[in-house]
């Protein structure tokens, strides 16, 4: 008879789980151990964050959960931030934790804390294991991470559960593992789509995370060409539409620029959301604005209902809306040009540089994209680094640039790179990141040289808390408590065995790069940064 935990293990492997990431404590180690008798794979990673991030990122990609790993107490609370992540971008994962002994729980204070409901709120469901009905269970919380939207879901593992005989009540029917997709939307819905899309005389699109970036894919560009009209993407949708289209206007939501698209889009008449979702908007234009969308689940939530939404199968309901548009928009051809030049003048540094040297992050990114090839996977931290990158890198397919948005969470890229590494050895990764950011994450460059996972990380140093110390100027306090000391990350990145070179100029770069791909090695470029165009860039 199998135990508990050994029903869990061969459960995920059933469902095609090879790997987990995570940090054991005493109390998890007999899953970790089951799950090691049937194949998968465990990485120890340095901090439980790491892993949940790690997994978040595996779980976009596959579209099925990636799986992270802790201890109970201090373990699950460090994983609580990865996990909070995947629940605000919306990504599958499963977040296995160790519980108290179910024997001692009654009893024991040390290290209690009520992990079911601390996680509840930003998890889609809570399981903990009790030996009965364990396959149902972990099936259960599978099929939850999936969807209708994806997101997170805790199972609990009670320490005593390594040595207790699972049984099945026969109370539980088998379900599929995976939820059914998307319903063909309703005739009604798309008929009266159809019409507020002819009433309107300056439309734009946007397109959202809520989109499949690989079925979707080809539905929306074909709708974006029959429309005809400016397009965005929010930033975890970049990539969907290349962003050497004619038609595309920018990344909205929260970058650099932001000011200026918002005033673009308030001067169209009706946003058409494809796919698109409020979490990752960081303003209210969304609910101020004539908005409309088509997406696989309603984004209506709390007070905030679109003004009308057609809800199924996204390319089925594209296509059902016809030959829509043509030559009668109200839209001249000047005006996205001119949205263009204006949001790539916004982004450009002005003035003389520094006389103490270092290099515009603008500049940065765009040598960034003209020396890495076309595919990259772009993984880019939360700040000002964040602000620059996603507007200033161009993506050109689906599912090749990441970052934190609806939480937006500083150290998320690194963990992200290292999860692409592991699901590709030979795609180009570029991870961005702060310098603030990477101070959280880097000691993983230890799990990357181990694990052999070369990447290349460029870090935007500039020894600050950059969009903060540009908020607190906006408001007229005092610089206070925004700044580090300097900090030479290459000297640390080569202390865990990476490969490491630190610049000051721009002319460096090009060499940097070269010699650190050829490495093969976990790589980081330390970018010694003139950070004043941030404040631009904020606007
Ligand atoms: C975990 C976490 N803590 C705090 C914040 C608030 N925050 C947003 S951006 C930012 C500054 C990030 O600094 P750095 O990584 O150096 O990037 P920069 O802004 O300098 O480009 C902070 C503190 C956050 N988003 N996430």
């Amino acid at each position: 008879m199998a135990t508990c935990v050994e029903v869990a293990a061969r459960t995920l492997r059933e469902l095609g789980v090879r790997q987990m990431y995570g940090l054991p404590g005493g109390e998890i180690l007999a899953f970790i151990e089951a799950a090691r008798r049937e194949g998968i794979d465990f990485l120890l990673v340095r901090d439980e964050a790491t892993a949940a991030f790690m997994a978040d990122v595996q779980g976009q990609v596959e579209r099925r959960p990636g799986i992270c790993v802790s201890t109970l107490g201090p373990g699950a609370m460090n994983m609580a931030l990865g996990v909070a992540n995947a629940f605000l971008d919306r990504s599958p994962v499963l977040a296995v934790t160790a519980e108290l002994s179910t024997a001692a729980a009654p009893y024991a204070t040390h290290q209690r804390l009520d992990l079911g409901r601390i996680y509840a709120p930003f998890t889609r469901a809570t399981f903990s294991l009790d030996g009965v009905d364990t396959r149902g269970k972990v099936e259960a919380a599978w099929r939850a991470a999936l969807g209708p939207r994806m997101g997170p879901v805790y199972l609990g593992i009670p320490r005593d559960m390594a040595g207790v005989e699972d049984r099945e009540s026969g109370a539980a029917p088998p379900l599929p593992s995976t939820p059914p997709g998307p319903q063909r939307a309703g005739e009604e819905a798309v008929a009266e789509m159809v019409r507020r899309l002819g009433a309107a005389r300056r439309p734009v699109l946007v397109v959202g995370l809520d989109l499949d970036p690989r079925s979707d894919r080809d539905a929306v560009l074909r709708f974006v060409d029959r429309m005809g009209v400016p397009v965005f993407a929010t930033p975890k949708a970049k990539g969907i539409v290349p962003e050497d289209h004619p038609l595309f206007g920018g990344v909205c939501a929260g970058v650099a620029g932001d000011s200026l698209i918002v005033e673009f889009l308030e001067g169209a008449d009706l946003l058409v959301g494809l796919g698109f979702e409020p979490v990752e908007s960081d303003k209210l234009w969304h609910h101020t604005l004539p908005m409309v969308n088509v997406g696989p689940v309603s984004i209506a939530d709390g007070a905030y209902t679109p003004l009308h939404e057609v809800v199924g199968d996204v390319p089925d309901a594209l296509d059902r809306l016809g030959g829509v548009g043509g030559d009668g928009w109200g839209w001249g051809p000047e005006e996205l040009p001119r949205l263009r030049e204006a949001l790539e003048a916004r982004l450009r540094p002005r003035g003389a540089r520094d006389e103490r040297g270092g290099i515009s992050p603008f500049h940065l990114t765009r040598a960034l994209r003209d020396l890495l090839p076309r595919e990259t996977v772009h993984l880019t931290d939360v700040g000002s680094v964040k602000y620059v990158t996603s507007q200033a890198w161009t993506t050109y397919e689906p599912l090749s640039f990441f970052e934190s948005n609806g939480l937006s969470s500083m150290g998320y890229a690194f963990p992200g790179a290292m999860a692409i590494r592991r699901l590709d050895p030979h795609r180009p990764i570029l991870c961005t990141v702060g310098d603030g950011g990477f101070g959280m994450t880097l000691q993983d460059l230890e799990t990357c040289v181990r694990a052999r996972l070369p990447f290349l990380t460029v870090v935007y140093n500039d020894s600050s808390l950059s969009l903060i110390r540009v908020a607190q100027e906006f408001r007229g306090y005092p610089n206070h408590g925004v700044d580090f000391g300097p900090v030479d990350f290459a000297a640390v990145a080569r202390g865990f065995g990476a490969w490491a070179t630190r610049i000051q100029t721009l002319e460096e770069l090009g060499p940097a790069v070269e010699e650190a791909l050829a490495s093969g090695r976990p790589a980081v470029i330390d970018a010694v940064l003139d950070p004043r165009e941030y404040r631009d860039h904020a606007r």
